[in-house]
């Protein structure tokens, strides 16, 4: 298939999974175009034998617009592209606005006689927050009423958009997945006895990951664990309050490290032991997953479609929402045995590996596709 991708392509869960869902696809033979205002951050163009290809839209500025049209020149460049190299499908990642701009660009072609059938995935904040404000309500039940196809990455992200945008038309469920290859526990002999004990935390520090609490549950570890360290990795506007809360709760730099934005996640997760993760929302949770894949065990909150993934007391453990008493137990009790840790450890690789792998989530998309595709040319 000729399939075009569009999403956000910074820091941030959907557009990470757009990007590994576009590279997954061109491994398997389809060719992919990836269509957004930058190179999404994790695209590697080269890896691919030529299926891949980036199409960048430059919005026009113009002295009377007051804010340059994003959506009516990513809804050309979607047209454009989808003309040129003749699309099959196109594939928007968040609703707001790129299924918008879908809905325009399949419009435009119809006129032309072209089919253009597109597919929008829900991840979160674009129902539970942004498609709930009023201005955009409308709009965004509208846009996705009128996809060919919409999928949502968790049961929970689902039922919720029933919920909140009394959405109708069929929705399915198509998790998060994570690529088991590349993402795995350290060899045998570089993991635990090599490094101290280590939390990590990843997310774009909103305040909806709450990563003050990951400062607080590490405060209460710090005392029993001397050696402890916590890695603090990506960046947004609570990284500032949670360096002074790490200050003014006496953790010094050498134990609470605030590693900003990295490429390669992959490389960071194989050197942990626990991901704390005490979102208020999460649709889903991919850094819970990632962690998992590489065995580091998840203590995150009971919120959203997490507990999809994560098996309290199995494979990490949920608590809830602010609970940071509880989470610096359970991390306790995980630093405490390491017969016990290894236990959540080999547990949490393998829900990764035998429910979330690419290759067990991506045939999901390509049969999305197939009846998109197929439902299009009925109408
Ligand atoms: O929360 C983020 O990290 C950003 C956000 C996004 O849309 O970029 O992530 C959402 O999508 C991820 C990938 O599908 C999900 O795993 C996250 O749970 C979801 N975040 C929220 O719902 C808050």
């Amino acid at each position: 298939m000729n399939i075009g991708i569009t999403c956000y392509p910074t820091y941030g869960g959907s557009g990470i999974v757009a990007t590994e869902l576009g590279m997954e696809l061109a491994a398997r033979g389809h060719n992919v175009h990836f269509i957004a205002y930058a190179h999404p951050i994790r695209l590697d163009t080269g890896a691919s034998g030529g299926r891949m290809h980036y199409h960048e839209v430059e919005v026009t500025n113009y002295p009377l617009f007051a804010y340059p049209p994003y959506c009516l020149a990513l809804a050309a460049r979607m047209a454009d592209v989808a003309a040129s190299y003749d699309l099959d499908v196109l594939h928007v990642h968040y609703a707001i606005p790129h299924s918008v701009s879908a809905l325009l660009a399949r419009q435009m072609l119809a006129k032309r006689g072209a089919r253009l059938p597109f597919v929008t995935t829900l991840h979160g904040t674009d129902v539970t927050l942004v498609g709930m404000e009023l201005l955009y309500f409308e709009i965004t039940k509208f846009s996705i009423e009128e996809s060919d196809g919409v999928t949502a990455v968790s049961q929970y992200l689902v039922d919720r958009t029933r919920e909140v945008l009394g959405v109708t038309s069929p929705i399915r469920a198509i998790h998060n997945f994570v690529n088991c290859n590349l993402y795995r526990p350290a060899p045998v002999t570089a993991t635990a006895a090599s490094h101290p004990p280590r939390l990590v935390h990843i997310s774009n520090f909103r305040p909806v990951k709450r990563p003050l609490d990951c400062i607080r549950v590490f405060g209460r570890v710090a005392a029993s664990h001397p050696d402890a360290e916590l890695w603090m990795v990506g960046d947004g506007p609570e990284r500032g309050p949670a360096e002074r809360l790490a200050h003014e709760l006496g953790l010094s730099r050498d134990r609470v490290k605030f590693l900003g934005k990295q490429d390669h996640i992959d490389r960071v997760l194989p050197q942990c032991d626990v991901l704390l993760l005490p979102s208020e929302h999460e649709a889903f949770g991919l850094a819970a997953l990632e962690a998992m894949a590489c065995g580091a065990v998840p203590v995150a909150t009971r919120t959203g479609g997490v507990g999809e993934l994560v098996t309290h007391g199995v494979d990490g453990y949920l608590e809830e929402i602010g609970a940071v008493e509880a989470m610096a137990a359970r991390v306790n009790e995980l630093l405490a045995s390491s017969l016990h840790r290894r236990t959540f450890s080999a547990a949490a690789r393998n829900t990764a590996e035998t429910r979330f792998c690419a290759d067990l989530i991506i045939p999901q998309y390509e049969a999305c596709y197939r009846d998109a595709i197929a439902a299009a040319a009925r109408a």
